[in-house]
């Protein structure tokens, strides 16, 4: 007799998916037959065989040997045996979201392109963001370029934006792509590390290919650590190409900026996170979407007539190279909304296929080698990912627009094609599918017809030769904290190069040239002998700063979605946790109330408030300010509760806003802290809540860092 598991209760079969997910647009209803719900059905075969035991495999005996026999068994088993595919070479670590884009006007003169035509429509797109170097389960808050691909499912078929968080790149030409990925991926011996570029190979490689030096310029700041996905630019990194409908096509780079303000970590709360939180920056997408408070970004291009293509101290088509935006400023386009977490991660997020290549009508590539390199790159990668050129059938990768050519067969078809002639032209179904000339209405796609003529060669313009300026450029335009990170950053990754001739070379022969007071203190914290000014000739160039670079000059000034936790024990002052939580509310931030334990605390008049979590299981790196409420009797045991006083002084080292309310001003003894711009001490409930709203609107409390630094990691 089989022993079976008592059936599930009702209410765990139904809680498939009862979500209210609002939101429905053209992609989610197009996805929406693909989707499988199985509340109140039977468990079946993939033949569609109801199951009766799902519990026992098929035996001779009830102690016997298993029977071949058992269809069943063998269906599921070889089902898991194959569920994982290969995970993408780079960019494997990543997460996703629905959404949708709208254009603020009609941008005709710029573009044909339909999607950018009418204010009125809203485009389902589908982003997903990505670390580069990491494992599918790696940190999400290691040191690293942030992937920024953005699928618009146009009614003239897909568009991907397939861009970074920094506007530059590492290598000038595709053909180096292997090898520069070869290079910062884990070493080939131990796989180590996991995630991060602290290592000699990579060191090795940038190093000696002084192209790279702008972009580790970039992956050495703040920009590397980001504080949310929410909270970072976007950039399409190469010049494209707009065209409008009389054909005229203008140079264009994209560039995507977030509502929230673009903000960071901060180093030793970046690797904390990765260590406790590894799904850091998931998680906050995720939640921010289910709470409503939806990431938006606008979308912007910095336009550059074809006569001015030569009129940059730079080449257009090198991408390790940016266009300040002092010099062409950006034109917003229109704004894109992610509303909608994915119901499936594999299905949606891990099936997703991006391909710079995926273009429509009204947008075309420019001739930067990189770029050309990458639309040969994405689909081959697709096809051994994906299991074969039939991934733009995979409901997530279909577009909105209809498909039909006379491309067939493969693995994996899904379309059941209709009709004799798989070919073109033909006459036997009636010639169709048909070409449709570009002029038409909705008319077929043209590529702009750049006129070329020259030597086939294997060579690098000397326009791409210059490596330094514009590392230069990005260097002196951070802020004076910018600066320190960025010098700490490369002191702490050339530290875990083992061979001391790698840390020479890029200290002398990379940083020298960009700027000798950064070689200096980097060479002085690994211990090498000081370096003499660089030997290359680096250009001067048209700016000197460009503040636009700096995050420091990219904070909306709100507390809009900030989260602050509330430390409280037994007799804290009911009455002022009531009212900071209100007026967070009232901001668009949020709260949580962290007790001691799990368990709730009584305040001092009495009442037993619940408490979200523990302080240990929401630490301070989870949230962007704390906030300490009065009450005699909490007061005193917060002071003498370790997890409490680290929470504060972490807080306080990751220069994070802190308000000490009524009798939490003991704490400053306690903790040997001294009020500052962003510690704030108020008897006052009422008259805290301004100069603490105000210090979270600056995202740290920068001159705290050198005093914090003498806290305790
Ligand atoms: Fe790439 C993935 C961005 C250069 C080859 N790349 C990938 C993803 C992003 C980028 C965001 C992840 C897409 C996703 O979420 O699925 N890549 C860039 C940017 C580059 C760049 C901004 C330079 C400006 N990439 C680049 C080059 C090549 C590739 C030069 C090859 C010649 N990239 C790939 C790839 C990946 C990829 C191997 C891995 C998985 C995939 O494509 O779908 O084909």
């Amino acid at each position: 007799m089989s022993t079976k598991k008592p059936a599930a209760p009702k209410s765990a079969l139904a809680g498939t998916d009862t979500l209210d997910r609002g939101n429905t647009n053209a992609k989610l209803e197009s996805l929406e037959k693909f989707r499988s719900d199985a509340t109140e059905q039977a468990l079946r075969t993939n033949q569609g065989v109801k199951v009766s035991d799902n519990q026992n495999t098929l035996k001779v005996g009830d102690r016997g040997p298993s029977l071949l026999e058992d269809f069943i068994m063998r269906e599921k088993i070889t089902h898991f045996d194959h569920e994982r595919i290969p995970e993408r070479i780079v960019h494997a670590r990543g997460t996703g979201a629905h959404g949708y884009f709208q254009s603020y006007e009609n941008h005709s003169v710029l573009t044909k392109a339909g999607f950018l035509q009418d204010p009125a429509k809203q485009t389902p797109v589908f982003v997903r963001f990505s670390t580069v170097q990491g494992p599918r389960g790696s940190g999400d808050t290691v040191r690293d370029v942030r992937g920024f691909a953005v699928k618009f499912f146009t009614d003239e078929g897909n568009f991907d934006l397939v861009g970074n968080n920094m506007p530059v790149f590492f290598i000038q030409d595709a053909i180096k792509f292997p090898d520069f990925v070869h290079a910062v991926k884990p070493e080939p011996h131990n796989e180590i590390p996991t995630g991060g570029s602290a290592h000699d190979t990579f060191w090795d490689f940038v190093s000696l290919v002084p192209e790279s030096a702008h972009m580790v310029m970039w992956a050495m700041s703040d920009r590397a650590i980001p504080k949310s996905l929410r909270s970072m630019q976007g950039f399409g990194v190469h010049t494209f190409r707009l065209i409008n409908a009389e054909g005229k096509s203008r140079f264009v780079k994209f560039h995507w900026r977030p509502a929230a303000g673009t903000c960071s970590l901060v180093w030793d709360e970046a690797q904390k996170l990765a260590g406790k939180d590894t799904d850091y920056h998931r998680r906050d997408l995720w939640e921010s979407i289910e709470m409503g408070d939806y990431p938006e970004w606008e979308l912007g291009v910095q336009v550059v007539e074809e006569e001015n293509e030569h009129t940059f101290d730079f080449d257009l088509l090198d991408p390790t190279k940016i266009i300040p935006e002092e010099t062409v400023p950006i034109t917003p386009l229109g704004k894109m909304v992610l509303n909608r977490n994915p119901d499936n991660f594999f299905a949606e997020t891990e099936q997703v296929a991006f391909c710079p290549g995926h273009i429509v009508p009204g947008i075309d590539f420019s001739n930067d080698p990189l770029l050309q390199g990458r639309l040969f790159s994405y689909t081959d990668t697709q096809i051994s990912r994906l299991g074969g050129p039939n991934f733009h059938e995979i409901p997530i990768n279909r577009p909105v627009a209809p498909f039909h050519n006379g491309q067939r067969d493969a693995l994996h078809r899904t379309t059941i094609d209709r009709g004799r002639a798989s070919y073109e032209p033909n006459s036997i179904d009636g010639g169709w599918p048909k070409e449709t000339p570009p002029a038409a209405q909705d008319g077929g796609f043209e590529t702009h017809p750049e006129r070329i003529d020259a030597n086939k060669i294997r060579q690098r313009s000397e326009s791409f030769g210059d490596h330094f300026s514009q590392a230069r450029l990005f260097f002196h335009s951070m802020s004076k904290h910018e600066q320190e990170h960025i010098i700490a950053a490369y002191s702490f990754e050339l530290g875990k190069v083992e061979r001391e001739h790698i840390r020479a070379r890029e200290v002398n022969e990379i940083l020298a040239n960009i700027d000798l007071e950064l070689a200096k203190r980097v060479a002085q914290n690994l211990g090498l002998p000081a370096p003499k000014a660089g030997t290359v000739d680096v250009p001067k160039i048209s700016l000197d700063r460009s503040p636009a670079l700096s995050q420091a000059n990219l904070l909306p000034g709100d507390i809009k979605t900030r989260k602050v936790a509330i430390l409280a024990a037994n007799g804290v002052d009911g009455a002022a946790i009531d009212a900071m939580k209100a007026a967070l509310k009232a901001e668009g931030a949020h709260a949580k109330l962290l007790g001691p334990t799990s368990a709730p605390v009584t305040t001092a008049d009495g009442k037993a408030l619940p408490v979200d979590a523990s302080m240990e299981g929401l630490p301070s790196i989870a949230f962007d300010a704390v906030f300490v409420p009065g009450g005699a009797a909490s007061i005193k045991a917060l002071s003498t509760d370790g997890v409490a006083l680290h929470y504060l002084l972490e807080a306080y080292k990751h220069l994070k806003a802190i308000a000490l309310h009524g009798e939490a001003k003991q704490l400053l003894d306690v903790l040997k802290l001294e009020v500052d711009a962003g510690l704030i001490v108020e008897k006052d409930a009422a008259k805290l809540t301004k100069p603490f709203f105000a210090a979270i609107g600056q995202h740290r409390v920068w001159d705290r860092e050198p005093k914090a630094k003498a806290i305790p990691a």
